[in-house]
């Protein structure tokens, strides 16, 4: 396949995909979970643990741009009348200001609020798509799996947060659609920076059980090279 691009130090080996079949998929890039007074700051988490994600995930998305990839962006959002929130979600934690309920960022995790809204470093573009998802991974109670169907893809690469919950859920979802998935390991960030790195190093052991792991100067510089 003359327009196949090959990335030689992907982990565990080399991952090979065309730009037509190939979408980026990032994860969850809102408000909610970068920014005080969201969800992740709910929680109990140092946001500041996710600084460095945004501006690389900028730096994907021009590239990604300048590539023609798909680009879908997915969104942990509520309905307002919270009809799609399991209440084992809303429970989980017993948070004092929980989903649905109003913080310095209006109603958590809910569609529609300034918290669920994306950074503006990460924001789609008009064309780009965006799925709002209920949950941690990407294709449950979504079209996300139809609509890649449509599209004839079948390579995936996942950036966003946090890596070990929506992008390593998301990613396992897509491993056992039969898509070939990769990691953008620079352009995902969790509030706990053991858990990233165990969760990729999870994702590529094995054989790359379920997936590769990259660098997106790697992705970048395989770009670049002349066609094999
Ligand atoms: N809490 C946490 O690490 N993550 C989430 O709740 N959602 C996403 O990862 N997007």
């Amino acid at each position: 396949m003359s327009s196949c691009i090959e990335v030689a130090a992907a982990r565990p080996y080399p991952y090979r995909f065309a730009p037509a079949s190939t979408a980026l998929v990032v994860i969850d890039m809102q408000r909610d979970f970068l920014e005080r007074g969201g969800f992740g700051d709910m929680l109990g988490n140092d946001v500041g643990q996710l600084a460095a994600v945004a501006p690389r995930c900028a730096q994907l998305l021009a590239w990604a741009r300048r590539l023609e990839l798909r680009i879908i962006h997915t969104q942990e959002a509520h309905a307002k009348d919270l009809a799609d929130c399991p209440p084992s979600k809303r429970a989980r934690g017993g948070l004092a200001t929980g989903i649905g309920d109003a913080g310095p960022l209006g109603r958590i995790l809910v569609e529609g609020e300034p918290g669920s809204d994306f950074v503006a470093e990460a924001a789609p573009l008009a064309r780009e798509t965006v799925i709002r998802k209920p949950g941690k991974g990407a294709f449950y109670a979504t079209n996300l799996e139809h609509q890649l169907r449509c599209a004839g893809i079948t390579h995936l690469l996942f950036a966003g947060v946090t890596t070990e919950v929506c992008v390593q859920t998301s990613m396992r979802e897509a491993n056992d659609r039969g898509f070939e998935c990769l990691i953008v390991e620079d352009c995902t960030g969790s509030y706990f920076p053991q858990f990233k790195r165990v969760a990729i190093e999870m994702i590529v052991a094995q054989g790359g059980i379920v997936g590769w792991a990259a660098p997106l100067d790697a992705l970048a510089a395989a770009a670049a090279a002349p066609a094999g």
